[in-house]
């Protein structure tokens, strides 16, 4: 049984909500109307740089603080939006100064830094394209995703840049300027590199925004399969009309309101929603430069008066861990709502936030694909613990099954658990897997996109997560391709084979376990599990490599030989083992 609904006093909440009655905000919504709401280029066209900056300076929010950057010693800074726009235009021309051509791509392998925003932004606005990696990927991932994206430049650190940089730089050959953002004692710049600080200064303070299109790429993502390479999940710039409309609908951000996304940006929701939407909302960012920690979250959340609060499930299940009194020691008179995303979120941890907050946490759902939110209990709207909530105005979401004939049906019942389904047509869907034109058709099925989610939709039309239907990890809301890992341990000498899944885990959602069986006449031994574990860690980086390695004398495989994910997961978790039809035998 569900728990009961937590009902929502919108009476008394001191900013009325942008969605207020559910039914007539779906019934009255376009997506025209929805890019009528931005400004659009003044010579037509749309430009997502353009419209977090340029058109909240034009609309008097210049000296408006749009990024509040909060360091390890609590010294703060501010960036207003004209700071911002004068910092991209720099950006913008020392590009067109290096010759990246339009449609390029800058990538970013930074934390949360004023100089994210300068990058993120400015190629954007530039017409270039962006893509921002995982700061904690090791050289492997950090690599493959370099050399996918056929990256021209890349902003990072020094540090970053001699860890894990430097060892792979001979095998991208496309990537032309490593801009490095330095410590003011960083001393020589290492060999090809320069200093971004520099270039900016020495670059012109005002740069017009590219004329870019509607269906032009400004985004480029990886996301994770569970075979073959990562997937680079292209973004246009129309994906800012969705960006900004559940900014408005979802997030429900006032210009200026307060407002935190503790989400990394080498993640989808670290940009969509800790660059894009809310400036595009005008609101005012809090950017906590330093990594969880339950009493420095609880300060921000308080001293920073935090109106609205976007944050994930691992990062709550950690604060309950961390104890009520410990929340309780401050209060948070300003926060008026609290949203999460990327896993599961369990019931628990909804009713965890009414119990300290006085207000629940409000679920989304959404992917690197749908390039918004998709799903989402509203502020205004009933919370059902548990539930993901429903879809957003403008999107038709439903689950399915595959029917007689293999064609897609939808299913009416709402205790049948099937795929989540999209109605493609909505602005921020993903306009390829790039270089992968196959695997992209692949996922839309008799006019559906297929999310790879498994879920339930009841009768009042919110849907229940049940879980992947595919083989991917979700660990701390970051999404690992077995595959990847399972590639990297069979790059040691001992290893003939490995079979790489999620098990579960109380706080990350899910770990990374390993089942690694040996070459012949390889024995098992405690120090070449050590030594499996650190090549992983050093190839992947500690957040990707696996948690658990265990030895197998033969894992099972199918007869053409590839490794059962599904058993080893139903072996370890002592489910039923179902179909062993294509099992080989003996394994
Ligand atoms: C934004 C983001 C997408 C996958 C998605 C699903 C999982 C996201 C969820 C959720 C349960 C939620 N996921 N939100 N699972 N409840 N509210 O996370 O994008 O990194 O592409 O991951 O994350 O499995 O398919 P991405």
């Amino acid at each position: 049984m569900p728990a009961a609904a937590i009902h929502k006093l919108t009476g008394s909440q001191h900013v009325a909500p942008y969605l207020s009655d559910y039914d007539a905000a779906c019934r009255a919504f376009t997506w025209e109307s929805a890019r009528a709401q931005l400004a659009g280029l003044p010579g037509g066209g749309l430009n997502m740089g353009y419209e977090a900056l340029d058109r909240q300076v034009a609309a008097g929010r210049g000296a408006c603080v749009a990024a509040r950057f909060i360091d390890r010693q609590w010294r703060h800074s501010d960036l207003t939006y004209a700071d911002l726009l004068e910092s991209c235009s720099r950006f913008g021309n020392l590009l067109q100064s290096l010759g990246v051509a339009r449609g390029e791509c800058v990538a970013t392998l930074l934390g949360r830094s004023p100089e994210l925003f300068t990058v993120v932004l400015g190629t954007v606005r530039a017409g270039r394209v962006c893509s921002s990696l995982f700061f904690a990927f090791g050289p492997e991932p950090l690599k493959t995703r370099l050399q996918l994206g056929r990256a021209r430049v890349l902003v990072t650190s020094d540090e970053l840049y001699r860890r894990k940089v430097a060892p792979i730089r001979a095998a991208l050959p496309d990537l032309q300027h490593v801009l490095l953002v330095r410590e003011a004692n960083a001393g020589e710049l290492p060999a090809g590199t320069a200093d971004l600080a520099q270039l900016l200064g020495a670059s012109g303070a005002q740069c017009a925004p590219a004329p870019t299109r509607d269906a032009e790429v400004a985004l480029l993502h990886f996301t994770s399969g569970t075979t073959g390479k990562p997937k680079g999940v292209t973004l246009t710039h129309a994906a800012v009309i969705a960006q900004h409309a559940t900014a408005k609908l979802v997030l429900d951000l006032h210009p200026q309101e307060t407002y935190w996304c503790t989400a990394d940006p080498g993640w989808v929701t670290g940009i969509a929603y800790g660059v894009i939407g809310p400036l595009t909302r005008g609101a005012r960012m809090i950017i906590d430069r330093e990594e969880f920690e339950p009493q420095r979250w609880y300060r921000i959340l308080a001293e920073e008066r935090v109106n609205v609060w976007y944050t994930a499930p691992t990062a709550i299940r950690m604060l309950m861990k961390a104890g009520t009194a410990l929340a309780r020691a401050r209060s948070y008179p300003e926060l008026r709502l609290m949203l999460s995303v990327g896993e599961p979120l369990n019931a628990e941890a909804v009713l965890w936030g009414t119990e300290v907050f006085g207000i629940p946490f409000h679920d989304t759902w959404w992917q690197t694909e749908s390039g918004a939110i998709m799903i989402a209990n509203f502020y205004a709207c009933d919370v059902l613990p548990g539930a993901m909530g429903r879809a957003i105005p403008g999107v038709e979401i439903r689950v399915v099954r595959r029917g007689a004939g293999g064609r897609l049906e939808v299913i009416e019942s709402p205790e049948e658990v099937g795929e989540i389904a999209l109605r493609p047509g909505w602005p921020s869907m993903f306009s390829a897997y790039l270089g992968d034109e196959q695997r992209y058709r692949a996922a839309f099925i008799d006019g559906w996109y297929l999310a790879g989610d498994l879920a339930r939709r009841d009768r009042a039309g919110y849907f229940w997560f049940v879980g992947r239907a595919d083989d991917v990890i979700k660990s701390a809301g970051h999404l690992i391709s077995p595959f990847e890992i399972e590639s990297c341990l069979m790059s040691h000498a001992a290893v003939a084979q490995v079979g790489v899944i999620g098990v579960p885990d109380p706080i990350a959602g899910q770990a990374v376990k390993a089942f690694v069986e040996l070459k012949d006449g390889v024995a098992q031994s405690e120090e070449l599990r050590r030594s499996l574990m650190a090549h992983a860690r050093r190839l992947l980086g500690a957040a990707v490599a696996p948690r658990e390695i265990a030895f197998s004398a033969a894992l099972p495989r199918t007869r053409s030989g590839k490794i059962m994910r599904r058993l080893l997961r139903a072996r370890e978790l002592g489910l039923p083992e179902g179909d062993l039809s294509t099992l080989e035998a003996g394994t």
